[in-house]
């Protein structure tokens, strides 16, 4: 099977020049203008040497002013940006968990929400002590749920989750004072240590850099991943297809953006309802088009295969499209800047969260309780809007590729159990894939993942890292808008075989899979901390000496930072293409980027230029199965 051709970076810009046009037309608004009016950053900032934590300053430090007002040197005011920054996101993953978790709790035989995965539900009651004898699986589903919901403010112990991790890494965790507590306590630490008259020592507030991001990546974000697939169902691989030609020109269009499935999940059944369906043909269009922006189009793309329009730095494409008739948002990575811009189209811009209220939006809210009659209503406005189309302003670029996504853990064990026949067991192993490490026929893995950053060409940079390595025999693990840009190139088309080296080639033909392999949305890298630990144990390897590797390499999110320190500490360096605002210190820079190898066995990698990040991961890669004898 030849692949047909790649979608270029080059024909996705040349794509978003044309929407650029119909934006100076009308009038609006786009991030490539404000980039230009935000250039040059301020110098400051991007150090990290900026402290305004209390309002005696805001202080910066210069060499002729090397301590704010009350003493605090650059160390301490940079690694204290550093621990805020990481508190945001652990915060804002963590609580999408806890939005879950109160959806789970809602749960109901006849209700808007169901149980989907019962053998998850029943696992993880296992795993935590919850009786399952002879209950009502709803009843272990609410129990569940509360005992989920409780480990965000237990007075006592650590996350529960941290019992998946292998024993060595818990060993770790322990020496080193970083096991996670109640995960709103490790935020709300964070921030308490970073008040003014608090820590100022570096070391201790990158101690809690890690213990926080923990809290997310083995506490909330696991939550969020593993009680959604028990609602929704655990993500199979599926067919679907990406980039901006998914919108449908005869169609009504609804995009939906940002994170949480309890909407999306929403949306898309109502959008297949044939009342709803129905209204549309009255309207005057064939019918009901879903398709997704960010992580909420990686949750409902890998359960239902529903089309993706685009990653982060493609949500006002989609606006830009003149088809687009409502774009309705939940959390996290919405631009403010699409209520202006719906504004110069016909568009409506729904609002469904308060977490999430933005101007020129209409707020339309959205809960688990109402979540039936909210859906209805959303879809309905849609169907309503398309008539006030202007056909003269729509321009969907002929830009469409194929893919397979929907490889979760349990997926990719089960594909992998097609490799030997000798490891098949029920839940499956990953024995198969660590026999191809071991013999090289597979040189190891990245986990990519992470967002769009004007600071990087947008896509590039996922985009020809990816090619680098499957063409080195290294599998490539996906979330996030990472798992779009590759989508939209075409890499997850299973013909991207072509590209990949002789060893890896060899793997995807046997298991029949793409060479970059779709795991989901951002809070899904707690999947990613899950395969490791899985291939820690079937291995006998610590997961420092694993051949595999995490990499941003166009990241921009607080919540970025978030995973970065739990990837890190959960034993996987980290390569990243954007620096996270730490270059103002020394010791908290030499501490990110080396010493924190001392601690947990691996540490950041910063490299802007992508060809070196790309050879550095590689060595990195080459090193570990050097030091493995293999
Ligand atoms: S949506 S955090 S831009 S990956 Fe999860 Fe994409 Fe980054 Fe948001």
């Amino acid at each position: 099977m030849e692949i047909k051709k790649l979608t270029t970076v080059e024909e996705m810009e040349a794509a978003t020049a044309k929407l650029l046009e119909t934006a100076e037309k009308v009038g609006a608004d786009t991030w490539q203008q404000r980039v230009k009016n935000q250039t040059p950053h301020c110098g400051f900032g991007e150090k990290g040497t900026c402290c305004r934590i209390c309002t005696m300053g805001p202080c910066r430090i210069t060499p002729k002013a090397p301590k704010g007002i009350c003493g605090c040197d650059v160390h301490g005011i940079v690694g204290r940006n550093y621990l805020r920054f990481t508190a945001g996101g652990a915060s804002a993953h963590s609580d999408h968990g806890r939005e879950i978790c109160h959806t789970l709790y809602q749960t109901r035989a006849d209700g808007n929400y169901t149980i989907k995965d019962p053998e998850k539900l029943l696992k993880i009651a296992g795993e935590w002590g919850i009786e399952t004898e002879g209950r009502d699986i709803y009843d272990i589903a609410h129990e569940v749920a509360l005992t989920g919901l409780n480990e965000y403010g237990k007075p006592f112990g650590t996350q529960r989750f941290l019992s998946r991790a292998p024993e060595e890494r818990r060993k770790v965790w322990e020496r080193e004072e970083i096991a996670p507590r109640a995960i709103d306590r490790e935020v709300s630490t964070a921030m308490h240590m970073t008040h003014m008259g608090c820590s100022s020592e570096p070391n201790a507030l990158i101690r809690q850099a890690l213990r926080s991001g923990l809290s997310d990546g083995w506490g909330g974000s696991m939550m969020g991943t593993e009680f959604s697939d028990v609602m929704f169902g655990t993500p199979r691989p599926v067919d679907t297809e990406a980039n901006l030609g998914v919108m449908e020109k005869d169609m009504v269009n609804i995009i939906v953006h940002g994170h949480d499935p309890s909407l999306s999940e929403m949306i898309v059944f109502y959008a297949n309802d044939p009342e709803m369906i129905a209204l549309a043909k009255e309207q005057g269009a064939k019918g009901i088009n879903v398709a997704g922006v960010c992580c909420t189009s990686n949750e409902v793309a890998m359960r239902h295969g529903i089309p993706m329009a685009g990653n982060f730095l493609q949500q006002e494409n989609v606006v830009l499209t003149g088809a687009c008739e409502l774009i309705v948002v939940d959390v996290q990575c919405i631009f403010p800047a699409l209520g202006p811009l719906s504004k110069c189209f016909h568009t409506k811009f729904v609002t469904t969260s308060k977490i999430a209220q933005m101007p020129d939006s209409e707020f339309m809210h959205f809960t688990a309780e109402t979540a039936g009659e909210n859906a209805k209503a959303i879809v309905r406005e849609a169907v309503l809007n398309f008539k006030n189309r202007r056909p003269e302003l729509v321009n969907i670029p002929n830009l469409k590729q194929k893919a397979t996504v929907g490889y979760s853990l349990e997926a990719i064990k089960k594909c992998l159990d097609g490799v030997t026949n000798s490891h098949v067991d029920a839940l499956g192993t990953t024995k198969p894939l660590v026999d191809c490490i071991r013999s090289g026929v597979l040189r190891g893995a990245v986990a990519m993942v992470g967002c769009n950053n004007p600071k990087v060409r947008p896509d590039y940079a996922h985009i020809e890292l990816m090619k680098k390595l499957i063409k080195h025999d290294i599998i490539v693990v996906l979330s996030g808008c990472s798992a779009q840009a590759a989508a939209k190139a075409g890499l997850m088309d299973k013909a991207a075989r072509t590209l990949c080296g002789e060893g890896l080639k060899r793997v995807c033909e046997l298991v029949d899979i793409p060479p970059v392999l779709h795991m989901g949305s951002c809070v899904d890298i707690s999947r990613m901390m899950l395969l490791a630990s899985d291939i820690s144990c079937d291995s006998g390897w610590d997961i420092p000496q694993i051949p595999l590797v995490g990499c941003a390499p166009e990241w921009m999110s607080e919540k970025a930072v978030s995973i970065g320190n739990y990837v890190v500490a959960t034993g996987i360096d980290t390569y990243l293409g954007v620096d996270p605002y730490v270059k103002g210190s020394d010791q908290v820079d030499g501490l990110l980027k080396g010493g924190l190898r001392e601690w947990v066995g691996a540490n950041f990698v910063v490299e802007y230029d992508i060809e070196k990040l790309g050879d550095m991961m590689i060595q990195a890669i080459e090193d570990k199965r050097a030091a493995l004898g293999i």
